[in-house]
């Protein structure tokens, strides 16, 4: 079906995505080989941090560079760009596939999201698909779940969708712009996660009876993260964000055997966090499936969020916003 839609072209094409960092989380799969999942989710990406991709044709096989290194046919990388490419793989073509991401690869911080997604991108282009922004984001789910938020800038809503073929599970941009809106990262380790997101979302859903609350905890949450953005109602967001990201974690700590992602510095960061708001600061955090935990804030306290964490990564998610 997407081979059908192809027209070749020998140009040499790039396109950028945005990682994107989870308010509602996606945590659970209805089917594992379209990447379709059992709740919908509620994204913000994260303006300039991400993977920009540049994808030509190229002679006798595959190439692929991830941060300018050549990288090995048998390594993760390389198996899952080939799985992707070979959906849209013409009759006896190669690809040389250059990614850069200027954020920690699988360092919690869904490198797959937006390499997808640029990926997704630069299929179309190089191709001449001329798909929209909703089409592309289906591509881009195939790859990774989470890379069809990456598509768009800005609050990104993903719907689950009910259909067997998935093509009503895609992401939309929520159109909203919240200019004051910060994202600190805090990054514990780099360190290459003990358990993959996909094998850990597997084993929750399959184990976890505390994950059987989950999809009712998703609609709460995801009326009220959309209640917070339209009325900026920045302590229900914090709140939200916060809850929903710590009963993830408590659906996979109570898997079998136990997930955990935390490291002892994770939790310091909880309690300090904590301390702030006993003081009236208004600072939450989400965290998704490793240790690195990302501050939610607004403008108006980021000197003395800096002054808390000197080491924090600041994104400013709407600074080259279009939505
Ligand atoms: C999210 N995560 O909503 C959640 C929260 C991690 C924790 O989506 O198997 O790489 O490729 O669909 O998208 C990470 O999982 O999983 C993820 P696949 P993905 O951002």
């Amino acid at each position: 079906m997407i081979k059908g839609r192809v027209r070749l072209s020998s140009a040499k094409v790039t396109a950028f995505a945005p990682a994107n960092i989870a308010l509602c989380k996606y945590w659970g799969k209805r089917n594992t080989e379209l990447n379709l999942p059992v709740t919908s989710s509620l994204s913000i990406s994260m303006g300039r941090l991400g993977t920009e991709t540049t994808l030509s044709l190229n002679e006798n096989r595959d190439v692929f560079y991830l941060n300018g290194v050549q990288t090995d046919q048998d390594s993760v990388f390389s198996k899952r760009t080939t799985e992707y490419l070979d959906l849209f793989r013409p009759d006896n073509s190669f690809f040389s596939v250059d990614t850069k991401n200027n954020i920690p690869t699988a360092a919690g911080l869904a490198s797959s999201a937006s390499g997808f997604a640029a990926l997704a991108g630069v299929l179309n282009r190089l191709f001449k698909m001329e798909l929209d922004k909703k089409e592309l984001s289906v591509l881009a789910r195939l790859g990774s779940g989470s890379a069809c938020r990456s598509v768009y800038d800005g609050f990104v809503e993903w719907h689950a969708g009910a259909r067997d073929d998935g093509m009503d599970s895609y992401a939309e941009s929520l159109k909203a712009a919240w200019p004051e809106l910060r994202i600190g990262i805090m990054t514990v380790s780099e360190k290459q996660k003990p358990k993959g997101s996909r094998e850990a979302m597997a084993q929750t859903v399959k184990t976890s009876f505390f994950y059987r609350n989950w999809p009712d905890r998703v609609i709460h949450d995801l009326t009220a993260i959309k209640e917070a953005i339209n009325g900026r109602n920045f302590e229900l967001l914090g709140e939200t964000s916060e809850s929903n990201a710590l009963a993830m974690h408590a659906a996979m700590i109570e898997s079998s055997p136990a997930i955990f992602y935390w490291l002892p510095e994770t939790i310091r960061i909880f309690h300090r966090v904590w301390e702030l708001r006993q003081k009236l600061v208004p600072v939450y955090f989400t965290i998704d499936a490793g240790p690195n935990v990302k501050l939610l804030f607004l403008q108006g306290i980021e000197n003395r969020i800096i002054k808390e964490f000197p080491d924090l990564q600041i994104v400013k998610p709407f600074e080259s916003e279009n939505v």
